[in-house]
């Protein structure tokens, strides 16, 4: 039995949050960077990342890869049923504005899932094996594209899909350039260092809006306030082809799209395999597996 699975799921989650009572910053219990193997990353990289919780590596992929990436875009709404759920639409239009589990329905996706430009940098972070906990194309249309509030994924991965541990990470592929004009990701620097317990209590199915406006696990301003003045406010920005690399517990958001530009990126969630997910901590079914693999093969 694992040590974590004797933890009283009411009283003793670390990291418990969203149970009704007041929020609250506390501090991490886990490493950022698990072990130090070898891997892609130099030792300066790794020290930014573990201070930093996030870095973007230059042109990672070539730009006939993103040509290719970008044009599987146009083809990925068709590997859909019409009304599937992995297909998530933005409120009161029909703009799509995510498309989860791209590693198992597009052969090009399941290729990149496996690019060990990225496994092996997760590999190197999280000290393990490593599987695919969830992957998504985000899209933000020239003019159109929609915000994202401020969150740590890691609080819902936590809450809602049972991930015991921080010891996963997030790799966005930039299929265009993300410029300080169209709506690029933005990170509170340092923030994976604490956990924020949100307020609220999580609805039933609460993913069924909350991919498309998300209320709850959204930290009350004055926590916000509080990382950034710890830290630093910054947009991840890069050309096309650049990875942004970033721990599951970084507070991280994103304005709209209001520029002629548009900014779609792909994500890669890598979970070490030591930090299989439980039964989800908000003690609320299970979400599916489209946004939380439970199969790892
Ligand atoms: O609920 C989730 O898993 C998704 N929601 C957000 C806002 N980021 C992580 C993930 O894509
Ligand atoms: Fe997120």
């Amino acid at each position: 039995m694992k040590a974590f699975d004797r933890i009283d799921r009411r009283t003793e989650d670390p990291y418990s949050s969203r149970t009704g009572s007041e929020t609250r910053l506390v501090e991490r219990l886990d490493p950022v960077v698990w072990g130090s193997a070898e891997g892609p990353l130099s030792p300066e990289e790794v020290q930014r990342f573990d201070s930093d919780g996030f870095f973007v590596k230059e042109r990672l992929f070539s730009e006939s890869e993103v040509a290719e990436m970008m044009t599987e875009l146009e083809r990925l709404p068709n590997l859909y049923d019409e009304s599937a759920q992995e297909v998530v639409i933005e409120p009161g239009t029909g703009i799509i504005r995510s498309i989860f589990r791209v590693h198992r329905t597009s052969a090009l996706f399941e290729k990149i899932s496996k690019d060990l430009r990225l496994v092996d940098t997760a590999r190197q972070v999280l000290g393990s094996d490593v599987y695919i906990h969830q992957s998504r194309v985000n899209f933000k249309g020239a003019f159109d594209g929609r915000a994202f509030r401020w969150h740590s994924d890691f609080e819902t991965w936590h809450v809602e899909d049972g991930m015991p541990r921080m010891r996963a990470l997030s790799a966005s592929i930039l299929l265009t350039d993300n410029t300080p004009v169209n709506g690029p990701l933005m990170l509170i620097r340092g923030s994976h260092w604490h956990y924020v317990r949100c307020p609220g209590r999580t609805p039933n199915e609460h993913y069924k809006e909350s991919l498309r406006d998300q209320r709850y696990g959204v930290p009350p301003k004055e926590a916000l306030a509080q990382l950034v003045d710890r830290g630093e406010l910054v947009q991840a920005l890069g050309p096309k082809g650049s990875v942004l690399f970033f721990d599951c517990n970084a507070m991280h958001g994103s304005t709209g799209n209001m520029s002629p530009f548009a900014r779609h990126n792909v994500f890669m969630v890598f979970n070490s395999t030591q930090n299989t997910l439980q039964s989800p901590f908000c003690g609320l079914p299970p979400r599916p597996s489209f946004l939380a693999e439970r199969d790892i093969g």
